[in-house]
């Protein structure tokens, strides 16, 4: 759709030239950034919204960039020229006598109506980005994908793994449901950082990564321990953000493009460690996550089974 492809643009312009101040990347972030190629985190002075690999993210991505992005500017210049003309027209010396009345019907029907139309503009392709992210895939289904304005653009295949993920004070549990495997990730230290897995972000990188395989729509259910408290389960670069509620299994799904390391953070307040329980997702390739998940049904051993996948 022509127009919809012009407002993404325009969009996407406007969010660059908010982004003037160039990302001040030192020489060892630029090593990290390069081992971790497809965005699996927020840079170091970084702008804009992290790097989708999903097609859920380039669904919220085309709805910042396009409409979000337009409605905001406009809003911003129409206030702004407002405020012009009300400071040049009428200040004490242009306008020494001002007018007395209080009420014009007319005015204010239209400052109430123009915002409900503008709510309503922006809530039709929200609610449809949402609903996609609640609804796993049954092979049927369209995704609204990279252009929200041409509804049923995307064919995203049935999901052919659920994977369970509980949240646990303070750490995260995965569980391999059709196999019947689980394993916890912790989160490392900067002195764990430097001697097992140098170059992974701080505060972000975990001791057991939650292995999955490219191209392959994955089935999220999302918990917390039944003797627990609410965490949220969220992924940037997939576009995931569910909460995990013990005694309730939540559900969403990905299905991520590209190989690497996504990383994301609990986003539910949940007690001291909040900070402290970060995600990473390992997205491999098919073979890998096959031998993976064989090796780990078989010995119930994450590490062993991930000494089977490329060193990182
Ligand atoms: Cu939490």
């Amino acid at each position: 759709m022509v127009t919809g492809q012009f407002f993404r643009k325009m969009g996407a312009a406007i969010a660059a030239a908010t982004a003037l101040v160039p990302a001040a990347v030192s020489a060892q972030d630029a090593a990290v950034l390069t081992q971790n190629d497809a965005g699996g985190y927020a840079e170091p002075g970084q702008f804009h919204l992290q790097e989708s690999v999903t097609p859920i993210m380039d669904s919220i991505v085309a709805f910042h960039d396009g409409i979000l992005m337009w409605t905001i500017a406009l809003i911003v210049l129409f206030v702004l020229a407002l405020l012009v003309v009300i400071v040049v027209r009428f200040n004490a010396k242009a306008n020494p006598v001002p007018a007395r009345f209080t009420h014009n019907t007319l005015i204010e029907v239209i400052w109430t109506v123009v915002p409900i139309l503008i709510l309503v503009v922006i809530a039709i392709p929200s609610f449809g980005v949402l609903s996609d992210q609640m609804t796993v895939p049954d092979g049927e289904r369209k995704y609204l994908g990279a252009n929200i304005f041409s509804l049923g653009e995307v064919e995203v295949p049935e999901a052919t793994i659920t994977i369970k993920a509980s949240g646990e004070q303070w750490y995260w549990n995965y569980e391999y449901v059709d196999q019947g495997v689980a394993f916890d990730s912790n989160i490392l230290s900067e002195a764990e950082i430097a001697e097992f897995k140098p170059g992974q972000p701080r505060l972000l990188a975990v001791n057991n990564e939650l292995v999955v395989p490219v191209d392959t729509t994955v089935r999220l259910q999302v918990t917390s321990s039944p003797t627990g408290v609410i965490h949220a389960f969220a992924v940037p670069s997939f576009g995931i953000k569910v909460d995990a509620v013990p005694g309730r299994l939540n559900e969403t799904w990905f299905n991520a493009r590209e190989t690497g390391i996504y990383y994301g953070q609990c986003s539910e307040l949940c007690g001291k460690d909040h900070a402290y329980m970060p995600i990473a997702v390992r997205v491999v390739s098919a073979e890998e996550y096959e031998a993976f998940i064989t090796a780990f049904a078989e010995s119930r051993n994450y590490a062993e089974a991930a000494s089977l996948l490329p060193a990182l």
